[in-house]
């Protein structure tokens, strides 16, 4: 039991430190990002898929077994999904179809979750698109 509670005060500790993060960054559509040093790999990240218009990578505070991120190269304006213009449809349509392909890479036969945060009521803090892949155990319902 303790060993429980160990890891769910960790998983809370996690949730409020996240949504602090999100309530304490700034919406930016053009400023570079954290990701754009990771995309140049000048900071290090543990890179599961790679093209020329795509980037996975192992979230740094991962909320389930496997938690990668999944974002375009090429941020053109996509600070969010609530900036998406018709331009971005094939990269977007490309990002999720990328999410899966990443899904069955990573063994998740059994299914996945899928989720996009977007500004400050969905919880985003980094301000450069990017699909949250995450899976290894059972999702519940609602998110919170
Ligand atoms: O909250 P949103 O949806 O914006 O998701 C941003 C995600 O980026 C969070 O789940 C963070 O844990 C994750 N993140 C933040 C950093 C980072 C990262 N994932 C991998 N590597 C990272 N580095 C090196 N630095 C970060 N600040």
């Amino acid at each position: 039991i303790d060993k429980r509670l160990e890891i769910l005060s960790s998983h809370i500790a996690a949730m409020a430190s996240e949504k602090e993060a999100a309530l304490a960054a700034v919406p930016t559509d053009d400023a570079p990002t954290i990701f754009d040093k990771i995309i140049k790999k000048e900071i290090p990240a543990n890179i599961v898929y790679e093209d020329d218009k795509a980037l996975a990578f192992r979230d740094i505070s991962p909320q389930a077994p496997i938690h990668i991120l999944i974002i375009p190269k090429v941020k053109d304006g996509l600070s969010g999904l609530s900036k998406a213009e018709e331009r971005h449809c094939e990269i977007l349509g490309y990002l999720l179809y990328i999410a899966k392909v990443v899904a069955k890479q990573e063994g998740l036969d059994k299914g996945f979750r899928i989720v996009i945060n977007d500004g400050p009521d969905g919880c985003q803090s980094v301000y450069h698109l990017h699909i949250h892949l995450l899976g290894g155990r059972q999702m519940n319902w609602p998110p919170g």
